[in-house]
């Protein structure tokens, strides 16, 4: 059933695509553009192909609609952090207003604030507990990507909070440093919630992070940069449902920490931005416009073993990376600034020649690493991403909330093989994301991984005709998703769930 109708649409798409989004053609890009983010287009007059026309449009691979370069005339914000209160976190979920545009109030929703969320730091061997409440007028979760959780606590689209609702999980944080993030997770409404300002930030520090000779210290030398991209209406609202793209929502505006314009001040010195791609489908290529290296430090679920030499780093929905920039070889005037794969000044630097250090970033970080046993694993584990739009699947099923597409064993580690088949347009690239656990990429397409993806993840992109296996192993019990961190797909059903007993 699903198979035949998967075909019927691929054919359809195939054909809206090569009349509208062939590759490299720029022109036929823009047209598509224009005609899919018409803010708040009346879709009850478009007839069945033109719906699949806006909506498959700009499925394009990669980002077909343009940032903004950055003014920089808003310094960057730094999210608040929050500690646990005698173990205690308290997380609210809420609607308000918020001033993104100069004199207009736009209407958003936030966590402890009116958008996006703090920055909630924890410690290895802490035993705390999220106290949540949910203050919206619609269901939610509290989904905390990245932390090894057990499963009753995970806030998948099990765990709905109604209106009201307060609800409190408590664990031992058991996972070293690293920089992780939360989102709600409800069925049908995580895309859209996410879009309209739920996010927050999660650090685990541990006795590494604290020790090692890195900058350390919040919002003077470490940053968090969140780089969300939006899509506003007129009157400067957010109105997901005139702009939804079945194959990812994407805007022409960059927000970073839910700022407009941002520019971000700093030393003459080195110094550790955080990234998260907080956005619901956009791929970022983070790069300096000067064309510098940089040195990665982290993953997404904690530090390289040395840092890496980069000239560019890429990052799909839900991965983080920690960055080290050496600010102290540049002059006060120096035009510097974070820019994406088509130079696009994404965040741009102001020198405050005031502040320096002498950080030597030590050589020698963690010790992650790939055991010959693990490498000799077989496969037990295949999982196939194909489709586009809302014929996406895993494994050609898609998302049932009563169905335990795996079990696995607690505390053992299984090889799961991901394969990205391509359709015949190519495919599109999923991020792909496992609740509850951080783990290792073993190969890709049968290579070692680059020396920045040797390290722990819970998102991996993952290309076309791809086939990526990954070391997983779970510390705890329960359900958890696994899925595409491209929101709008994750929502057409590419999801499923693993039972950890
Ligand atoms: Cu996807």
């Amino acid at each position: 059933m699903i198979n035949s109708k998967l075909l019927v649409t691929t054919l359809l798409v195939g054909t809206v695509l090569i009349g509208g989004c062939s590759v490299g053609s720029s022109e036929s890009e823009h047209e598509t553009m224009n005609h899919s983010n018409m803010a708040g287009m009346d879709h009850s007059n478009m007839s069945q192909e033109e719906m699949m026309n806006m909506e498959n449009g700009h499925a394009s691979h990669t980002n077909p609609l343009p940032l903004n370069d950055s003014t920089g005339e808003n310094e960057l914000p730094l999210p608040p952090l929050l500690q646990p209160n005698n173990g205690v976190v308290d997380i609210i979920a809420q609607q308000g207003k918020t001033e993104i545009f100069e004199g207009v109030e736009t209407e958003t929703y936030g966590y402890n604030g009116s958008f996006l969320g703090p920055v909630i730091t924890v410690n290895e061997g802490e035993t705390v507990t999220f106290r949540t409440n949910n203050k919206l007028s619609e269901p939610t979760t509290f989904h905390w990507h990245g932390v090894e959780i057990p499963g009753e606590g995970d806030g998948g689209p099990h765990h709905i909070l109604k209106p009201g609702a307060t609800e409190e999980v408590k664990f031992t944080v058991k996972q070293g440093a690293s920089t992780l993030w939360f989102h709600p997770h409800p069925e049908g409404a995580t895309a859209e919630q996410v879009y309209k300002g739920l996010a927050g930030l999660i650090y685990v520090e541990d006795d590494n992070s604290k020790n090692l000779a890195i900058p350390n210290e919040y919002g003077k030398n470490d940053f968090p940069l969140v780089f969300q991209d939006r899509q506003f209406t007129e009157d400067k609202q957010f109105d997901y449902q005139a702009v939804l793209n079945e194959d990812g929502t994407i805007g022409d505006t960059l927000l970073v920490n839910g700022t407009l314009n941002p520019k971000l001040t700093v030393g003459k010195e080195k110094v550790r931005l955080r990234l998260l791609n907080g956005s619901n489908a956009r791929n970022y290529i983070f790069k300096l416009n000067t064309g510098d290296k940089f040195q990665q430090i982290a993953t997404d679920g904690g530090f390289l073993n040395k840092p890496t030499i980069m000239s560019e780093i890429s990052l799909t929905p839900g991965e983080r990376a920690e960055i080290i920039v050496d600010f102290s070889k540049y002059e006060a005037k120096s035009n510097i600034a974070l820019v994406n794969e088509e130079d696009t000044i994404l965040l741009p630097f102001q020198l405050d020649e005031h502040r320096t250090n002498s950080i030597k970033i030590p050589e020698s970080l963690n010790d992650y690493g790939i055991t010959e046993e693990e490498k000799m694993l077989p496969v037990t584990k295949k999982l196939e991403l194909f489709g586009m739009g809302t014929m996406v699947s895993i494994n050609d099923k898609q998302f049932d909330m009563n169905r335990i597409d795996f079990t696995q064993k607690q505390g053992e580690t299984e090889i799961w093989e991901i394969y990205n088949k391509p359709d015949m347009m190519g495919g599109m690239t999923h991020p792909f994301h496992i609740h509850g656990t951080q783990f290792k990429i073993v190969s890709i397409d049968g290579k070692e991984p680059p020396a920045n993806l040797q390290g722990w993840k819970d998102t991996v992109s993952v290309e076309p005709d791809q086939t990526i296996k990954l070391a997983v192993k779970f510390n705890n019990k329960g359900i958890y998703m696994f899925h595409c961190h491209v929101l709008e797909h994750e929502e057409n059903g590419m999801m499923g769930q693993v039972e950890v007993k």
